[in-house]
């Protein structure tokens, strides 16, 4: 198999079966606009390291996979100028010597390569509104196992299509003590879930009898946004709505979608958007760690 670069800390994790949570690159690189992007790439870590849990952020830096960047290869990728790259886009960086982000898919493929079970991230990609652009978020999930921790999906898609296709692509949805889909900025949507757990023990257990079934896939743990946090969401359509009509005009289509209905949306809210943001990765990211906890935990 291709060599993955896996820091010490991570190799050392991995062999003492030390928890350990995967982190995307994307939400640095064309997810936050600077200096906010390096700054919660750092805070996160840091949330990481004070629970105990070793943080594994994965990119791709010339053509070399890294999992557990430091500073300095998450500078150097950014100074790359990276692309954004799903799965199906990895053999093409690694033989070309290109930098790259990794999205939510491309992560958890990489993390998996080597031998992580959970990663957090913002949001995951799903079904956009209007023409076909289905994100290969949802087909990774549908088999690659791991537990992935977000804050629903952002309103910037549709979200009653998204979680059909989770269904039909046999991702199980675990709702964290809510019974209702999250949205991203706004907290709870009026889509109701059918599986709500309580505690990350739970969805710990849930995992390992799924591995032990031998039914792949992702179990996507639905995390709302702290209260406090949220924007209404009658404030966040409007900044949505006027970004999408941008979108139409630009011509702005398939990949570079998501980043740009990112960026105008923080830009219209003033960066509350922003705020929000920041607030919800690092409120996965503690759930995520209390998930791995778990299940190294029941592991040993
Ligand atoms: N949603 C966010 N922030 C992000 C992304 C999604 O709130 O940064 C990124 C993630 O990396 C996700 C990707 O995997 O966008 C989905 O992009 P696309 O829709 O082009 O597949
Ligand atoms: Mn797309």
């Amino acid at each position: 198999m291709h060599e993955l670069k896996i820091s010490p800390k991570v190799k050392d994790a991995l062999e003492k079966r030390k928890p350990i949570v995967a982190l995307e690159s994307t939400v640095i690189a064309h997810g936050l606009p600077y200096p906010h992007n390096i700054e919660t790439a750092k805070a996160l870590e840091q949330i990481c390291t004070e629970n105990s849990v070793v943080p594994a952020t994965i990119g791709v830096l010339k053509g070399e996979i890294i999992v557990g960047m430091t500073e300095e290869e998450i500078s150097h990728m950014l100074e790359d100028d990276p692309l954004k790259i799903g799965t199906r886009e990895i053999p093409y960086v690694v033989a070309l010597k290109k930098s790259a982000a990794t999205t939510v898919s491309a992560t958890m493929r990489i993390a998996k390569m080597a031998g992580i079970d959970v990663f957090a991230t913002g949001g995951i990609g799903g079904v956009h509104v209007g023409d076909w652009d289905v994100s290969q978020d949802i087909t990774e999930m549908s088999k690659t196992d791991m537990i992935v921790v977000s804050a629903g999906c952002k309103s910037i898609l549709d979200v009653k299509k998204t979680i059909e296709f989770m269904e039909t692509f046999q991702i199980l949805v675990l709702g964290y003590r809510t019974d209702k889909f999250p949205i991203f900025y706004e907290g709870l949507s009026s889509y109701k879930l059918d599986h709500v757990v309580e505690k990350p023990e739970e969805i710990a257990k849930i995992y390992l009898a799924k591995t032990e079934l031998g039914i792949e896939g992702t179990i996507l743990v639905a995390n709302p946004i702290p209260e406090e946090h949220a924007i209404s969401e009658s404030e966040v359509e409007v900044y949505i709505k006027q970004a999408l009509k941008e979108c139409e005009e630009k011509g702005i289509t398939g990949k570079q979608v998501t980043p740009y209905l990112l960026s105008r949306v923080a830009q219209l809210s003033n960066y509350k958007t922003l705020r929000a943001n920041i607030e919800l990765l690092k409120n996965n990211v503690r759930l995520a760690c209390q998930i791995a906890k778990e299940i190294t935990t029941l592991k040993l």
